[in-house]
């Protein structure tokens, strides 16, 4: 086989970290193991020192890990990634590798709740300071940036709000002042976006979403573009332990075969779903990346290659008739997270968004009405009927 970097996103996903193993397994074994043998006290200490290759303890690596991490990091174009328990162990990691006391970043505003709870809460109490500003205008961050600003974090397209920010714009930017790029890439996946490309320092994920995209696995990964910004961001989830574990991995390297083909039907059912929502009369406003009328439609077709499953809306009536909606779908279900096979709708002021405040929810246009619709690969009409129902009992 030529080498793996060659093929096509859709080739990469079922062969990407795919290895040859003793028994030729065409999928290879789960090391579900802690551990792992020294032959002697010489190669222990050897492999302590990194003198020699090998495996130590699942915490510091292990194959069924590197496997997934390979093939993440080989779709996402970077050089290596590392695999987390979670995306917000991914989050942690990444903050507690590049900053210091006396640091400042700037965040988008509408990015994941506890992102943003994560740098107001925790890191606030180690001297970083953060600045939550709208992305999708690179003015706004242009703006904001102060003598000390080490790192510009973005998500494109932001949850839950889907605003896009224009991310070769904000890194070049960025770079000359001086700041590193990390971008969550979580609602895109690899195959919709390639922030590399697009000249970022650092790619994240919650494996939890689209890469696994069967909803039974918590996980996350880090994508580093070369190999001084690995060992840092290895050496530090080495010490603050986020590790994910071998079954995981196993589960969510399985999920990745049919990545390429999920996003497409992902995004075909979003784009039919959304242009139904967009007509129908009790709508307010809705939001997909795909739809024209999107503020910054322009900047999709420029860095996306398809608009992905994630839609946001508001009724009018606001949250009143949200709550009919939600409370009333059969086939879609009432339901966090995204990025599953099946449909899920759910209401970010009162759940996923809810441990940001109001105040600073309001600066990030996540209106109390806002439903999110994360929209899954079932049949697109079927979809629609079940919001018709429960649309027409408002
Ligand atoms: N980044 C984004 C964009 C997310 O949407 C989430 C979780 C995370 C990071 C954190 O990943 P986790 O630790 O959960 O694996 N988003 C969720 C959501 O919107 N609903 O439930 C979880």
């Amino acid at each position: 086989m030529k080498d793996i970097n060659n093929y096509s996103d859709e080739t990469k996903s079922v062969h990407a970290g795919i290895t040859e193993n003793e028994h030729l397994a065409v999928v290879p074994p789960i090391y579900q193991t802690s551990t792992f043998k020294f032959y002697n006290t010489d190669h222990g200490a050897k492999l302590f020192a990194s003198e020699e290759e090998g495996y130590i303890y699942t915490r510091m690596g292990n194959p069924t890990i590197e496997a997934l991490e390979e093939s993440i990091a080989v779709l996402e174009g970077g050089y290596k990634s590392l695999a987390c328990g979670s995306g917000m162990a991914a989050i942690h990691t990444v903050f507690a590798s590049l900053l210091q006391k006396g640091d400042h970043v700037i965040c988008s505003h509408a990015v994941y709740g506890p992102t943003t709870t994560l740098l107001e809460n925790i890191f606030s109490k180690f001297g970083i300071e953060t600045t939550f500003v709208d992305s999708s205008m690179t003015k706004n961050v242009e703006n904001a940036f102060k003598r000390n600003t080490k790192v510009v974090y973005i998500e494109s397209p932001g949850n839950p709000t889907m605003c896009i920010s224009d991310i070769k714009e904000i890194s070049e930017l960025s770079h000359k002042k001086g700041a590193l790029v990390v971008v969550d890439n979580t609602f895109m996946s690899p195959v919709l976006q390639k922030p590399f490309k697009l000249g970022v320092d650092i790619v994240l994920h919650s494996l939890t979403k689209f890469l696994n995209g069967h909803a039974d696995v918590v996980g996350g990964v880090i994508i580093a573009k070369d190999e001084q910004s690995y060992q840092n961001l290895r050496k530090t989830l080495n010490l603050l332990g986020g590790t994910i574990n071998p079954f995981n991995a196993f589960l969510v390297h399985r999920g990745i075969k049919t990545l390429a083909i999920r996003m497409e039907r992902h995004s075909k059912n979003a784009q039919k779903i959304a242009e139904y929502i967009e007509k129908h009369p009790k709508i307010e406003w809705v939001r997909y990346p795909g739809l024209k009328s999107h503020p910054q439609h322009e900047i999709a077709k420029k860095q996306m290659y398809g608009y992905g499953g994630m839609i946001s809306f508001e009724l009018k009536g606001g949250i009143e008739a949200g709550k009919i909606l939600m409370n009333n779908v059969q086939l879609c279900t009432l339901a966090v997270s995204l990025g599953g096979v099946e449909t899920l709708i759910e209401h970010p002021a009162s759940m996923t968004h809810a441990s940001m405040g109001k105040e600073l929810r309001v600066k990030a246009n996540i209106t109390d009405g806002l439903v999110r619709i994360s929209v899954g690969i079932e049949n697109a009409d079927e979809i629609i009927s079940d919001l018709e129902q429960a649309l027409n009992k408002i």
